[in-house]
């Protein structure tokens, strides 16, 4: 999609520091870390937020959650926070699918 800053990092026209990839997803290191560990799980494709994904690619949806365990345990950790905020209310700021992967440090409930 023109103008996401996320397909551009899929399709490499920024750099981004890519950590995993799959078939259907692609896995960078967040440029404004909250935790030692804090990795962007997003599908190659274009969708705005976690439910429209999973309901246009049930297969990329699990992808992205397999992904995110997979680069959580290369990482070290087995303890790790997964985060999907949805609109603009509850901090979703590209709308781009994609899931925190935070790792690394005691993460406390609830969060802010
Ligand atoms: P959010 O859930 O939409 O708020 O998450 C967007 C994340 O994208 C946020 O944590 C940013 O630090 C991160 N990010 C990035 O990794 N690279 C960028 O060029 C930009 C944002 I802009």
């Amino acid at each position: 999609m023109e103008d996401c800053l996320f397909c551009k990092i899929v399709s490499g026209e920024i750099p981004g520091e890519v950590v995993h990839t799959t078939e259907r997803t692609v896995a960078f290191r967040d440029i404004n870390a909250q935790a030692p560990t804090h990795v962007l799980v997003v599908p190659k494709a274009h969708h705005a937020n976690a439910a429209e994904l999973a309901a246009a690619d049930p297969q990329a949806s699990a992808e992205l959650v397999l992904t995110a365990a997979a680069v959580a345990t290369a990482e070290g950790y087995d303890d790790y926070r997964l985060v999907y905020n949805t609109g603009a209310g509850a901090g979703q700021s590209v709308f781009h699918t994609h899931l925190h992967v935070l790792a690394g440090r005691p993460l406390t409930w609830p969060p802010g």
